[in-house]
């Protein structure tokens, strides 16, 4: 490892302590970009790097509520403004047990090289809440979303921050956060994207993150001489992303045998496939972040505590959250004969599965470039709320499609070597030169 690398990494560690999943995001990144950085005097002298592993603006904020029993309820908000130099901060809202600053700020890091990537005016943000929905009520979770943007409000707009959805934020906690936003303000504004179809919201946003992603596999097969036809795939996770991965792969005619949940993997040979599909939105509305009640209903096995990886199958696609793929789980599906990885959740793969895949040449692209489609289309929906217009499912889906194509082509300009495509290298190192030299143009700020 080079000891620059190392002395840079220490640093970001002293000034951030505990922060793990940070680190990991920023470590993934600098490894792939030092080379650039290093041979770049501007860069260098301007310590982009440093100014960029720093967030502009860090919101953290106590949320309270009361719970239908009348009980006060103390949560913790947070939105982290990462970086405006392409455009105003953009990025979802996730809403779990799990969430830590540390978690948020890996997520805007990666975030400001996603939306680099997708060609759209947007800077880069994450914000979220260690509130989970488990549980809950509908009326408890509309008064923590109220309360949430009671505070948010005063931080961000149409033109300064535009969130929108992640885990546990869907179309009906964006419908109470943009309510409450636009009582306060008395604006009907684009200020949060993922909105309902009647009310600004862009069509394909559902769809979009999982739509894209597997039309980025469809150009990482292209390369390959392959197509989704007569594929197998595994999936993880049961949620929106998962659902519209899912979705897409039937249209293209491939078969998807596992989901997944926190409680266990669902293996479903026959493939996930019509009435099938919809009723992973029934498990998602019912609040109670379990998969084995899929299994229950379609007579299928479920394995309790169990990750998909030992499965085989032709393609790989984890949907679910941060680390959910370790080296073991790599080397599984190696053994198995998988053709490519495409993680599609971020940072689903830890750094030694990464290596493994990298060190086997198994194609491997990194969230930021295959699940960037959502964002994507957020952007999109920023551009019809500008216009005050809406675009047709064939012209936003048209425009999706085109922007995963860039993005594929972005990543094999930058990390094609003669006898792989690294897709890791080219998508930080092109995410990252459009942001520093947009950070160089604009000076000290
Ligand atoms: O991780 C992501 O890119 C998202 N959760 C979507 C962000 C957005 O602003 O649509």
């Amino acid at each position: 490892m080079n000891v620059d690398i190392v002395q840079f990494m220490d640093g970001v560690k002293a000034r951030t302590p505990g922060e793990d999943e940070f680190h990991q995001a920023v470590f993934e990144v600098v490894v792939s970009v030092w080379d650039v950085y290093d041979a770049n005097v501007r860069y260098k002298r301007a310590r982009i790097l440093e100014r960029m592993v720093e967030p502009e603006r860090t919101i953290i904020f106590r949320v309270l509520w009361t719970n239908d029993k009348g009980e006060v309820e103390i949560n913790r908000g947070y939105r982290v403004e990462f970086n405006s130099a392409l455009g105003p901060y953009k990025g979802g809202l996730r809403f779990h047990k799990s969430v830590t600053l540390s978690i948020l700020k890996f997520l805007g890091f990666e975030q400001t090289f996603k939306n680099s990537l997708t060609t759209l005016p947007m800077g880069g943000g994450k914000g979220g809440s260690d509130f989970s929905a488990k549980g809950k009520s509908d009326s408890e979770i509309m008064r923590f979303c109220q309360s949430f943007m009671t505070e948010l409000y005063r931080h961000i707009g149409p033109n300064t921050d535009v969130s929108a959805g992640d885990i546990g934020v869907g179309g009906r906690e964006i419908g109470y956060l943009f309510g409450q936003y636009k009582r306060i303000k008395n604006e009907f504004t684009g200020v949060l994207t993922g909105k309902g179809l009647s009310w600004g919201g862009s069509l394909i946003r559902p769809e979009a993150t999982g739509f894209g992603a597997v039309y980025f596999v469809q150009h990482m097969l292209a390369e390959m001489g392959k197509q989704i036809n007569g594929l197998t795939f595994g999936v993880s996770g049961f949620g929106n992303v998962a659902w519209g991965v899912i979705t897409k792969i039937n249209e293209l005619g491939g078969r998807v045998v596992t989901i997944s949940g926190p409680d266990g993997t669902v293996y479903d040979p026959s493939g996930i496939s019509g009435e099938k599909v919809d009723y992973l939105l029934t498990l998602r509305e019912s609040n109670n972040d379990v998969v084995a009640p899929y299994a229950a209903t379609f007579g299928v096995d479920f394995y309790p505590n169990v990750k998909p990886w030992e499965i085989k199958v032709d393609i790989a696609m984890p949907c679910a959250t941060q680390n959910e793929l370790d080296e073991i789980d790599a080397f599984h599906l190696k053994q198995n004969g998988c053709l490519l990885v495409a993680e599609v959740s971020n940072m689903g793969c830890t750094l030694d599965a990464i290596n493994f895949f990298l060190s086997q040449k198994i194609p491997f692209a990194p969230g930021k470039a295959v699940n960037a489609g959502g964002v994507a289309v957020s952007g999109l929906e920023m551009s019809q709320n500008s216009m005050r217009y809406s675009w047709t499912k064939e012209e936003v889906d048209k425009k999706l499609h085109q922007i995963m194509h860039e993005i594929h082509q972005t990543c094999m300009q930058y990390g094609r070597t003669s006898d792989y495509i690294n897709y890791v290298k080219g998508s930080n190192v092109a995410g990252f030169v459009k942001v520093a030299d947009a950070m160089l143009a604009q000076g000290l700020v």
